[in-house]
């Protein structure tokens, strides 16, 4: 009996030491896009260096297309640890902070250029922000420039009213509300549904994500393009789950997701020219809105411009200014 209780007890003590020997942080990273999109693929590259590199002290694996969390329950899962990373669309958190909404204020940054100076001039205070609020910020990429779906054709203001519109966060609602659309938010993931059911009939969006839902197949044949802003997805740590990793992947992860944010700029500058082939040679049409639609859009975006610069207040001045 005793010799049986000694084998258990090394057998024991043998077990709990192996598994302290291969003891490794293991992170499940939720992503609300789908695998073939580019930012998940990214991620997916991104947690794969890293794991590769952290030799075995942390293993990243990635969740794609709303798997492990949806896009809209991505942030707060962050947060409050359910996931310890994950990627969030910013602009759909103006409540957490009327910041994150600065990239998609319509013809504030209208080239990857003005995109990437916005986005320095506003990242120093967003990262303090998230830090507030138990966050470690590690990158941001853009989607491609935001044009107008819709499955029939758009020559006048007039063509825009009543429209059942598919938005993604408050700014893409307001345009829809000062244009007399009828505005439902909708993730990504559920786009081709919502066109195929005839819940809704247009939207704004990058000719990534209507090449990745083929939006083609659910009526829609036209894309206008307004380019009026380049939204970013960013990818967020929760701040337990940070601290448990020692300096030297700390600074790792750091320089992987430097490394990640490069890449998803170039892959989306790239998607930004040939995605918007890959609608056409769907059988889409693809154009410019006429001059009186880009005047409406333009008088609507100044009009969202101020409306966000009062609810932003003194930090988001600062923000413009640094901006320009
Ligand atoms: N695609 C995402 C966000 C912006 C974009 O281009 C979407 O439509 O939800």
């Amino acid at each position: 009996m005793k010799l049986i209780k000694n084998i258990l007890v090394t057998l024991a003590a043998l077990i709990f030491s192996a598994n302290i020997a291969s003891a490794g942080e293991k992170w499940d990273m939720a992503l609300a896009y789908g695998a073939g999109n580019f930012h998940s693929a990214n991620a997916t590259e991104f947690a794969k260096n890293v794991t590769e590199k952290s030799g075995g002290k942390l293993t990243i694996v990635t969740h794609p297309g709303g798997s492990l969390f949806k896009g809209g329950e991505i942030f707060r899962a962050v947060r409050t640890g359910q996931a310890p990373i994950g990627e969030r669309f910013m602009s759909a958190l103006g409540k957490e902070d009327p910041l994150l909404e600065v990239d998609s204020q319509p013809f504030l940054a209208t080239t990857y250029g003005a995109a990437m100076r916005l986005y320095k001039a506003s990242k120093p205070e967003i990262v303090k922000s998230l830090d507030s609020k138990g966050l470690v910020f590690l990158y941001a990429v853009p989607w491609p420039a935001q044009g107008l779906y819709s499955k029939k054709e758009i020559n006048s203001v007039a063509d825009l009213k009543g429209l059942k519109f598919r938005a993604y966060n408050s700014a893409t609602i307001r345009i829809a509300e000062l244009t007399g659309m009828a505005p439902t938010k909708i993730e990504a993931a559920e786009i081709s549904q919502a066109f195929s059911t005839g819940a809704v009939e247009s939207m704004i969006t990058s000719p990534t994500t209507g090449k990745n839902s083929k939006i083609w197949e659910n009526g829609v044949g036209y894309f206008y393009d307004i380019a009026a802003w380049f939204p970013k997805n960013m990818v967020i740590v929760n701040k337990d789950a940070w601290s448990k990793l020692d300096a030297a992947t700390q600074k790792l992860v750091m320089s992987e997701a430097a490394k990640a944010e490069k890449k998803g700029w170039d892959l989306s500058k790239k998607g930004n020219k040939n995605d918007k082939k890959a609608l056409s040679d769907a059988g889409m049409k693809v154009g410019k809105v006429n001059s009186a639609l880009k005047k409406h859009f333009e008088e609507v975006g100044a009009k969202m411009s101020k409306e966000w610069a009062d609810r932003a207040g003194s930090r988001g001045q600062a923000v413009l200014a640094a901006f320009k």
